[in-house]
């Protein structure tokens, strides 16, 4: 089965399921990547800022632990933001490997990398990362791989399938390697759900498009203005909960299959979990990562955690 119709038969899958559900993956077509650049820049979505100013404070410190001449392979790394401060301190880096299944925007981003950091071998992989992808040998042996993983989008696995994907990490990175990840952290619930329902409705609209994106490249025939964006905290699971909400009892179609929905009915786009330092190192050690070091803002926000093999 190819890439496309394994994704057209998950689509289906998760809409034939009784609670509806559609992976979050497909957000990000060209305009989702756009929409998700336009969150980091909102003043409600915390998370971006908080990452950036923490990996400013400690790269010295993260260079350090890193030492010279490591393969950099970012997964999810969209417009490649927070590494370039990375890549401006790293010590003669290898390669820097940026993995995303987004493809025209992880292209644009490799390129635009390359022409700002000439001395580096930039070598993009588009892949979805949940799946087995090679890794590009590059022309610079590495000493070491670094698995970075930023934007806290580890929370957006549910917990067995966030192991499953730092064991992959785990694999990646090999017995001298390291994962160098962003985490964001449980904190007052107000805070986290106005990060995830801002008054400038960029948010609504980046999970609507994933609709736009089914009809544009999987024929699906969704009418997106009969759903209403909705995300609550649930405290006790620790995560946000996203979702599209029908407002009228509707059929769409897609991959020749007909779903009914009924007016009020949800369909799960998406979980952002939110991670306690404790709880996130449990989870990391039975991945067989052992957290080196935790980096946190002062109000205790995000982190970024330095995680080495064992
Ligand atoms: N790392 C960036 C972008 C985070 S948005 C930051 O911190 O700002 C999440 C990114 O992961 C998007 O670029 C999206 O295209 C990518 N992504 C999501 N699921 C993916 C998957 N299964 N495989 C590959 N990339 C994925
Ligand atoms: C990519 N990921 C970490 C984002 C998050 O905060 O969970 C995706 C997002 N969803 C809505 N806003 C941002």
């Amino acid at each position: 089965m190819n890439q496309h119709s394994s994704d057209l038969a998950e689509i289906v899958a998760g809409l034939s399921e009784p609670a509806k559900r559609i992976s979050p993956k497909f957000f990000y077509d060209e305009r989702g990547s756009q929409l998700f650049d336009a969150i980091t820049r909102l003043p409600e979505y915390y998370l971006t800022e908080t990452e950036i100013g923490i990996m400013f404070e400690n790269v010295h410190e993260i260079a350090e632990l890193v030492g010279p001449q490591a393969s950099l392979i970012e997964f999810g790394s969209g417009s490649s933001l927070k590494t370039r401060v990375l890549l401006q301190h790293l010590n003669s880096l290898a390669a820097y490997v940026p993995v995303d299944i987004s493809e025209d925007h992880l292209l644009a981003s490799a390129k635009q990398i390359q022409s700002e950091f000439p001395e580096i071998e930039v070598a993009p992989v588009v892949a979805d990362f949940t799946r087995p992808f090679d890794l590009p040998q590059p022309a610079i042996m590495p000493l070491r791989n670094i698995v970075y993983f930023p934007g806290s989008t580890i929370g957006n696995f549910e917990r067995d399938d966030a192991e499953a994907l730092l064991r992959v990490m785990r694999l990646e990175a090999k017995d001298n390697g390291a994962l160098l990840i962003g985490v964001d952290l449980q904190k007052d619930p107000a805070i986290i759900e106005a990060a995830y329902n801002d008054s400038a409705g960029i948010t609504a609209k980046f999970n609507l498009n994933m609709l736009q994106h089914l009809n544009n490249d999987y024929g699906a025939d969704f009418d997106a203005h009969a759903f209403e964006h909705d995300a609550n905290y649930d405290e006790d699971e620790g995560r946000v909960v996203i979702r599209l909400i029908s407002q009228a009892k509707h059929q769409v179609s897609i991959g020749g299959e007909t779903f009914a929905l009924d007016d009020g009915e949800a369909i799960l786009t998406e979980y952002s979990h939110k991670y306690t330092l404790d709880g996130f190192a449990a989870m990391a050690a039975k991945a067989g990562f052992r957290v080196e070091k935790v980096w946190t803002d002062a109000r205790q926000l995000f982190s970024v955690q330095y995680l080495v093999a064992v």
